[in-house]
C-alpha cells in the first residue's frame, strides 16, 4: 500500500512533527508499506528530523512529485492540499486498495464531538475516491493517540545512565539525582514557578534544574530562574534527542499536541499549556480534557489541585497572561505518577492510533 501525508507548517513544528511520527510509526507497523511525506515548509521539517529511513520526504512544489502513484492520501490537520496535488490523486489508480483513500486527519482532542466525527464519510463526487474524517481523541471510539513504538521503546530503556548522559551533554556537572523539570511551552511569566521551585528546593534539601526547550519560553525563564536552581537552556534538537530529553525529566510543562500526547504517554507529572485559540478557547479543549482524567484520581484534592493549575494556566486571551500555581507538579510528584501513570497504561493498550488507522486502511484492500 502506497500512503502520502501531506502537511503545511505553519508557525511551530507541530504539525511536522505529528506528521512525521505518523509516517514514522506506520512503517515501523509495516515494513512493506510506501510511506511519503509531502511537506510545505521543507526546512523545519530538517531541523527536526535529519534522517527519515524508508521515509521519502517531498516538497509539495517539486514538479518530479507524483500524486498519482498514492492509494491513501493523508491531509494532516485541516491544511488543504495543493489543488494541482490532489488533481493528480483523485485522477490516479488505486493500486492495493478498491477506491483511492482521502483521509482527513484533524488535531488531536479530547472534547466529546471527537466520538461522532471519526471515521464520518464526507462525500467528494469523486468517482474510485471516498475520503472520511480520522480525529484522534483520549476517548474510546476516537482515533486515539499517536503512540509511535520508538518513542515508546526509549522510556522502557530510561535508566540512570541515559540521564547522566544527556545532562552531561548538555549541563555537565548536573548532579544526576537532581529534579529535573522540562519546560516547553508558549510565553508565560515565570516568576512564580521559581520562586515555588526555589522554596521547594531548599526546604527538601534537593538541588533543582530547570531545562529549557528551545524557543518561546526560553527568554522568560532566563529572566525568573535563579541559583540555588539551575537553569539548562537547551539548544533546538532534533525529535528523537527531544524524546530522550523528555524521558530523562522528572516533571514536564508542555505545549501543543505533540508534547502533549507524549506527556500523558509517559505517565509523569505534567501540565499542558494549550495552543492559544481566538477568545480563549483553548479553554474548552483543557476542561475536556481534564473531565477524561477527573476518573482516574482516586485522591480527588489531588485532581483538583492539578485542574486548577490547568486552569490557570490557560486562561488567556493572549501569550504572556494566565497564573498558575505550579508547586503541585513536584510536592505532589509520586501521587501524579500515579494516576497519570494509570492513564498511560490505558492509552497505551486502547488509544493506538497508527494501528487503528492501518486497520481502517486494510478494510478497503483488494
Ligand atoms: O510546536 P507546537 O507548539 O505545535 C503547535 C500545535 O501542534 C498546534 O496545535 C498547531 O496548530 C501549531 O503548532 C501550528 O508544539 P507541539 O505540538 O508539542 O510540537 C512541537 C514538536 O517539536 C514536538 O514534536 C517536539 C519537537 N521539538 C524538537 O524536536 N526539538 C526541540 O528542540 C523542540 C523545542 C521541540
Amino acid at each position: 500500500m502506497r500512503i502520502d501525508i501531506f502537511c503545511r507548517v505553519i508557525d511551530n513544528y507541530g504539525d511536522a512533527a505529528v506528521a512525521w511520527r505518523l509516517a514514522k510509526s506506520l512503517v515501523q507497523l509495516d515494513p512493506t508499506l510506501t510511506v511519503r511525506l509531502v511537506v510545505e515548509g521543507r526546512q523545519t521539517f530538517r531541523a527536526l528530523a535529519p534522517h527519515t529511513g524508508q521515509v521519502e520526504v517531498w516538497d509539495a512544489h517539486d514538479s518530479a512529485f507524483d500524486a498519482s502513484l498514492a492509494d491513501v492520501w493523508i491531509e494532516a490537520f485541516g491544511e488543504r492540499s495543493p489543488a494541482t496535488l490532489l488533481d493528480q490523486f483523485c485522477r490516479g489508480r488505486a493500486r492495493d486498495l478498491r477506491c483511492r483513500l482521502w483521509i482527513h486527519l484533524e488535531y488531536l482532542t479530547a472534547e466529546a464531538w471527537a466520538v461522532d466525527y471519526h471515521l464520518l464519510p464526507s462525500p467528494q463526487g469523486v468517482t474510485g475516491v471516498e475520503k472520511y474524517f480520522y480525529v484522534p481523541g483520549f476517548r474510546p471510539g476516537t482515533g486515539g493517540l499517536f503512540q509511535d513504538r520508538e518513542f515508546l521503546a526509549r522510556g522502557e530503556r530510561t535508566g540512570v545512565s541515559l540521564r547522566k548522559d544527556l545532562w552531561f551533554r548538555y549541563a555537565p556537572g548536573l548532579p544526576p539525582d537532581a529534579f529535573g523539570v522540562l519546560v516547553f511551552s508558549y510565553e508565560h511569566d515565570y516568576t512564580s514557578f521559581a520562586k515555588a521551585l526555589a522554596a521547594w528546593g531548599s526546604r527538601t534539601g534537593r538541588d533543582v534544574v530547570v531545562f529549557a526547550a528551545a524557543g518561546r519560553s526560553q527568554e522568560a525563564l532566563g529572566r525568573s530562574i535563579a541559583p540555588p536552581v539551575r537553569l539548562v537552556e537547551l539548544p533546538f534538537v532534533n525529535q528523537s534527542e527531544f524524546d530522550q530529553l523528555l524521558w530523562t525529566m522528572d516533571a514536564l510543562v508542555v505545549r501543543g499536541e505533540d508534547s502533549w500526547a507524549r506527556a500523558v504517554l509517559m505517565g509523569k507529572p505534567f501540565v499542558w499549556q494549550a495552543y492559544l485559540q481566538p477568545e480563549g478557547w483553548q479553554s474548552v479543549k483543557v476542561e475536556a480534557f481534564l473531565e477524561v482524567l477527573r476518573p482516574w484520581f482516586a485522591d480527588q484534592t489531588l485532581f483538583d489541585r492539578w485542574a486548577t493549575l490547568h486552569r490557570e494556566l490557560n486562561e488567556r486571551n493572549a501569550e504572556g497572561q494566565g497564573r498558575g500555581d505550579f508547586s503541585v507538579l513536584w510536592e505532589e510528584a509520586p501521587a501524579l505518577e500515579r494516576a497519570l501513570g494509570e492513564f498511560a497504561q490505558y492509552a497505551k493498550n486502547h488509544l493506538r492510533l497508527e494501528a487503528s488507522l492501518l486497520e481502517f486502511l486494510r478494510r478497503f484492500k483488494v
